[in-house]
């Protein structure tokens, strides 16, 4: 076996010669994973500090567009109206989006908590503890909010929190759902995620399956596609709180050279159309900041100003939809009202120490193709067998041993 092209493997077995392209993706997601020395992350694309201190995106050559969101005034579920969003295309990924941190100063307060305090404790809900004999509903999060000292210990059940499952329970051995692994799937979570998705034109997105991943500061999450949904029209919506992380996207197989981006606290990545299926991974959460102190997007009006008595810049909701969708206006004013009291009400000091050494993602994702309520709907045996084709996935979460798919159908053939 011999180097070929610089990347490729020129591979003869028994007098035939192939060509094996090479893994770009996994060796790089080495380098930026590494503990010491610790990686340049000088490649790593930071729209925060890029475009904020000013640089344009001249800096990248074309391969980085601004989308201008003129449709929506509305503001909801804590998300600012989306027509004042950063929202970021790119050239050589048709159908990603990132967003830069679409909430409003003090509202990821409201989502931080849900993910870490209210999804893990409701019995509708999987965990990672719970898929291992743990009590379902298990309260993890109060033995940690109680203690005197907020330092997330590694004996803490909290620490070992790596994620909980929403709507319908991803099998993580079968890499499949299942009609009656199913619990409720969250309306405040349905809203944010639905109107994320209208705002960027996807109008009949469904979300069925919601998985948050918490990750402490020296974790991360090997190379991956996110194939088992049997719908890859619908787009996957994925949100981040707390530490910042670098975020690596690839192509349809390891074989193409991956971009990382910087994801801050609030920001929103959508992989969509042709990047639906691409590999993706996480391969450093970065550390706190050396002053300890949570990023500004997570203060509120009170910290800043004590003669303030409301914690955050109300929202007032103005429904820009069809005025005649009464029932669902009067749902998001009443989801918005909740939002505002559980932020008033919060004693943010243990989330925000949670936060500090933490970063969590939370992913969205319809199951069901468009129309279908239930897996019972697929209309036909033969309709059902394509999707399963479709989703049957090679590829395991956290494996970064497997090889690349090309690899393994080349050696099949020979
Ligand atoms: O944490 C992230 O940003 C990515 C999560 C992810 O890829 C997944 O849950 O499939």
């Amino acid at each position: 076996m011999f180097y070929f092209r610089g990347y490729d493997f020129l591979i003869e077995i028994d007098g035939i010669i192939g060509v094996v392209m090479a893994d770009l993706f996994t060796p790089e997601y080495k380098r930026l994973k590494a503990r010491r020395p610790p990686p340049d992350l000088s490649t790593v694309i930071d729209f925060t500090s890029d475009l904020h201190k000013g640089e344009s995106l001249t800096k990248y050559n074309g391969c980085v567009s601004k989308l201008d969101l003129s449709r929506s005034k509305t503001t909801l579920v804590g998300l600012k109206p989306s027509d004042c969003w950063e929202v970021f295309t790119f050239r050589d990924y048709p159908g990603f989006f990132f967003i830069v941190n679409p909430f409003q100063n003090g509202y990821q307060r409201y989502w931080a908590s849900r993910c870490i305090k209210d999804f893990p404790q409701d019995v509708d809900n999987v965990t990672n503890l719970s898929a291992l004999g743990g009590e379902r509903g298990a309260d993890l999060w109060s033995p940690f909010a109680n203690k005197l000292s907020c330092d997330l210990h590694k004996d803490d059940p909290l620490r070992k929190l790596r994620w909980t499952t929403l709507g319908y329970h991803y099998n993580w051995s079968a890499q499949e759902y299942h009609e009656y692994k199913r619990g409720g799937f969250p309306k405040d979570v349905a809203h944010l995620s639905q109107h994320l998705a209208l705002s960027l034109g996807f109008h009949n997105f469904s979300p069925e399956a919601a998985i948050v991943n918490y990750y402490y500061q020296d974790t991360n999450m090997g190379p991956h596609t996110d194939r088992s949904e049997l719908d890859h029209t619908a787009p996957l919506i994925s949100f981040s709180f707390g530490q910042p992380a670098v975020f690596m996207l690839g192509g349809t197989t390891k074989e193409s050279a991956p971009m990382s981006l910087l994801i801050r606290s609030g920001d929103v990545c959508v992989m969509s159309g042709a990047a639906r299926l691409l590999y993706h991974a996480v391969p450093r959460i970065l550390p706190p900041d050396p002053d300890g102190k949570l990023t500004a997007c997570f203060s509120t009006r009170k910290d800043s100003d004590s003669t303030t008595t409301t914690a955050f810049d109300p929202v007032t909701y103005k429904p820009d939809h069809d005025e005649s969708e009464c029932e669902k206006n009067d749902e998001i004013k009443t989801l918005n009202a909740n939002i505002e009291s559980v932020i008033s009400s919060l004693d943010f000091s243990p989330f925000e120490a949670y936060l500090k050494s933490s970063r969590i993602n939370m992913n969205i994702r319809q199951v069901l193709p468009a129309g279908c309520k239930s897996f019972d709907d697929l209309k036909s045996e033969s309709e059902c067998e394509t999707l399963r084709y479709e989703t049957n996935d090679e590829n395991t979460k956290n494996n970064e041993n497997c090889e690349s798919p090309n690899m393994e159908q080349f050696l099949k053939h020979l």
